[in-house]
């Protein structure tokens, strides 16, 4: 199979493989991207981000759907621990989403856990794939802030973030730093009850933020909202991609210095093994002649010797 000119046809057999191998075989992972790099970076990235249950893989479904008739031609990565525990997931509930793989839209769960910055730069990668096969926008799934270890606002040109009237810690997530990362702003499961109050609330919470994004209520059930919230997205897509350039030189700096951080330390973690200064104030730690702090400064400073 010749993978690269049918990742560019995007054909899902293709994609679901390099995607696998960019979060599984580092080496052939580096190959790959040595080949389809340059002809990334041109996708906007949409993060839907917010509580568990709040609806957003629901939302994904059907504003995938939507996005598709405005000519656009999303695909989806749902950075998506089936495995985690609470909200959606303990409900047993959540929402698959298949409406939109129907339609066309390429959908994959990606890995959520991993080693430090693991999951980051796989995710990165698999970014690049879906560019490389032509897809923008690229949606991304992602529970609320610090519940994984992927910050989506610092991948994605546009965040997006989900609240509902029956999260009872709605109020206290708007605050918990939410408030600062929304482009746009979701009520969604605006057929229950209480969806003015939040709506209110959500609109006193960000009233003085410079961004000054949309509020827009959506109902997934009563599929109310959902074609508005898909053309605020085009339209900002398109006002977005402006200052991406920026935004991205910007990400490319952090995503370099990331790696060679982490080169190093694989390096360095390697050395340790056999250093004889590292064993040596192993031991005076372990029979308590050093605290671990003068020892950690000792075998540093014969490190950066
Ligand atoms: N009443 C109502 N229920 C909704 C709406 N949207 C989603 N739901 C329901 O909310 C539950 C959770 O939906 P999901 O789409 O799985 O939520 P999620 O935010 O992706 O959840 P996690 O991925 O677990 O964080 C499901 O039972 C949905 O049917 C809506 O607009 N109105
Ligand atoms: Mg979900």
């Amino acid at each position: 199979m010749d993978l690269l000119a049918d990742l560019k046809k995007g054909k899902r057999g293709a994609i679901a493989k390099a995607i696998t191998i960019v979060e599984n075989d580092p080496k052939e992972a580096k190959k790959l991207l040595k080949k389809i790099y340059k002809n990334t970076g041109n996708s906007s990235i949409i993060g839907i981000t917010g509580p568990a249950g709040a609806g957003k893989s629901s939302l994904i479904n059907k504003t995938a759907v939507a996005m598709k008739k405005l000519r656009t031609k999303p695909a989806v990565l749902a950075v998506d621990p089936t495995s985690h525990v609470t909200g959606g997931a303990i409900l047993g509930d959540r929402v698959r989403m298949t409406e939109s793989t129907d339609s066309g839209t390429y959908i994959r769960s990606i890995a959520s856990r991993g080693a430090t910055g693991a999951v980051s730069r796989s995710l990165r990668n698999s970014i690049r794939v879906l560019e490389y096969a032509g897809f923008n926008p690229i949606i991304i799934e992602s529970v609320g802030a610090g519940q994984t270890e992927v910050e989506i606002s610092n991948i994605a040109d546009i965040t997006v973030v989900v609240f509902n009237p029956h999260t009872g810690d709605s109020i206290q997530t708007i605050k918990a730093g939410l408030t600062e990362i929304g482009d746009i702003y979701l009520v969604n499961k605006s057929d229950l009850s209480g969806t003015n109050q939040l709506f209110d609330a959500v609109r006193d919470f960000i009233g003085d933020s410079e961004k000054n994004p949309p509020i827009l209520k959506t109902s997934v059930k009563k599929n109310t909202g959902i074609k508005e919230f898909a053309k605020t997205l085009k339209d900002m897509m398109i006002v977005k991609k402006k200052i991406k350039k920026q935004k991205d030189q910007e990400r490319l700096e952090a995503e370099l210095k990331d790696i060679v951080l982490n080169n190093i330390n694989e390096k360095i973690d390697d050395m340790l093994e056999s250093d004889k200064t590292f064993s040596k104030y192993l031991t005076k730690l372990q029979s308590k002649t050093m605290d671990p702090y003068q020892a950690g400064d000792k075998i540093t400073k014969s490190l950066l010797k």
